[in-house]
């Protein structure tokens, strides 16, 4: 049986703003006496020339559902984040570089007519490439508008052909407690599990990313592919995925397995209802100083709100 541990407040660290993370590095970098060069990214710049999809991109712009702006800066995408597995704070992006992204295999099972495993490579060269530019809410009112290369999360299901059965599809983060070290801590219920009803799954808004800023997805943002349902809380968008399952039965999910109260399975975003312990009526986009409105469903509501309409007796929001 799973050992819970009341740490869910961990992912309600809403007073650290991207601000006071910064001011805070920029004043540990003035203290080491190094210059402002020390904040420059190095390493990340040449792991995404070195990546052998570099040539898929940039992919041709899609902008039928949007194109909201204004748009985060790469820099702040990329240096503010949540991979559990690399540490518990914002910081993680540099840990991320030691991350493995090829080979990297896809393992297809449950309810489909054939199990199977295929590699990133080959996936991509049946897909379809295109750039959507997307809000992102976190669950602890940060947020941001980024452009994700991918392709629909339905060709994904459609390669995997589930069975008539099948009602879920469960993702799941790699394992390998000896890169990601907070794998080590075995109170966590890794490895890192979402899901999303099929017809979520099928919808036109869906995404799988596997670009970001024009360029092969940075490995602290989900290397080398990670869901994107921009009308959730930035929770459900399982990062680095291995494991793609149709099920008949709902996933237990990560943060729900830590803590059901705060952290559901649907978790759409809603302004109306609040966290238990704090407000979702407004948000924080990353570099901002300033708080703007929240949406209903992140302002997805015209593709996905028909989703629910039989659904009224879950909870939708949390
Ligand atoms: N495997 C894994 N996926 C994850 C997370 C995580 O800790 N581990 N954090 C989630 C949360 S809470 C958010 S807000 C987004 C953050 O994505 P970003 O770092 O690309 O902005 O990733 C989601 N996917
Ligand atoms: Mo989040």
């Amino acid at each position: 049986m799973l050992i819970k541990r009341k740490r869910g407040w961990e992912l309600g660290e809403n007073r650290a703003t991207p601000e006071s993370v910064f001011l805070q590095r920029r004043s540990l970098v003035k203290a080491m006496g190094l210059g402002a060069a020390a904040l420059a990214l190095p390493a990340v710049a040449s792991a995404q020339d070195k990546d052998p999809s570099a040539a898929l991109y940039p992919a041709k712009r899609n902008d039928k559902y949007g194109v909201p702006t204004p748009m985060t800066a790469e820099k702040l995408a990329t240096t503010y984040n949540n991979f559990y597995e690399f540490g518990t704070d914002k910081s993680i992006w540099r840990d991320a570089q030691k991350l493995e992204v090829r080979p990297w295999t896809i393992k297809v099972s449950g309810m489909v007519e054939k199990p199977f495993e295929i590699g990133i490579d080959d996936l991509l060269a049946k897909v379809q490439l295109e750039e959507r530019v997307y809000r992102h809410r976190c669950v602890e009112t940060w947020s941001m508008i980024v452009p994700w290369s991918g392709f629909p999360m339905r060709s994904l299901v459609e390669l995997c052909k589930p069975t008539s059965g099948a009602k879920f599809v469960v993702m799941k983060t790699l394992s390998n407690p000896k890169v990601m070290p907070e794998q080590r801590d075995p109170l966590y219920p890794w490895p890192y599990t979402e899901g999303l009803a099929m017809d979520e799954a099928m919808n036109d808004l869906t995404f799988i990313a596997t670009g970001l800023y024009g360029k092969p997805i940075h490995k602290q943002n989900g290397a080398p592919l990670r869901l994107v349902a921009p009308w959730k809380y930035g929770f459900k968008n399982v990062k680095s995925i291995v494991s793609v399952e149709f099920s008949d039965k709902r996933p237990a999910t990560f943060w729900e397995k830590l803590q059901s109260s705060e952290y559901g399975f649907w978790a759409n975003v809603n302004p109306q209802v609040p966290h238990p312990r704090w407000s979702q009526a407004t948000e924080k986009p990353l570099g901002s100083s300033d708080r703007i409105p929240t949406l209903l469903y992140n302002g997805y509501g015209e593709f996905v709100a028909g989703l629910y309409a039989d659904r009224k007796a879950e909870k939708l929001f949390m």
